[in-house]
């Protein structure tokens, strides 16, 4: 399946393939996954009421996708904010380093499964706005 991955949303719709026995959905790096995946995690088991994120990167691409439940991420890539409902196990959200992002608004049953373009690295992360507005207005040159 090709990448087909809407520049203005970031939504890339994942093809869900089904029989009788139920549903599956495949994720291959460079193909459906726009780069070589690095790094896999999970939030799940977040509390009523958390946020979490809010913060950029300098590097990692990431793509995010809730397995189970819903959650809501608030993206601000400087030009726009935008919220984005991932509530579909075939909707995939791409990240780019330079989207600042927050997520909340998790249901109980909610699995929120991240694939990450780099190990973890707690340098890569920026966690102070007006540092992500000063670095990213500059590489933008806004
Ligand atoms: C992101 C959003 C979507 C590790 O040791 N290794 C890891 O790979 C990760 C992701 C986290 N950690 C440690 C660092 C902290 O002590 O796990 C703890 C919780 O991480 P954090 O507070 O960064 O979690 P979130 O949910 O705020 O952010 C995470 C990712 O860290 C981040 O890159 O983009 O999910």
């Amino acid at each position: 399946m090709k990448l087909q991955c809407n520049s203005q949303s970031r939504i890339i719709p994942l093809k869900q393939l089904g029989d009788e026995r139920g549903l599956l959905t495949v994720l291959e790096e460079n193909i459906t996954i726009p780069f070589e995946i690095k790094r896999v995690y999970y939030i799940y088991g977040t509390e009523e009421g958390v946020s979490r994120g809010m913060h950029a990167h300098y590097k990692t691409r990431q793509v995010l996708i809730a397995v189970s439940g819903s959650c809501t991420i608030l993206l601000d890539d400087l030009s726009r904010k935008t919220e984005v409902i991932l509530d579909d196990p075939n909707k995939a959200l791409l990240l780019e380093p330079n989207d600042w992002h927050e997520m909340y608004n998790f249901s109980p049953d909610c699995v929120l499964l991240v694939l990450a373009s780099h190990f973890y690295d707690s340098e890569d992360y920026i966690r102070d706005y007006d540092s992500f507005v000063s670095i990213y207005r500059e590489g933008l040159g806004l």
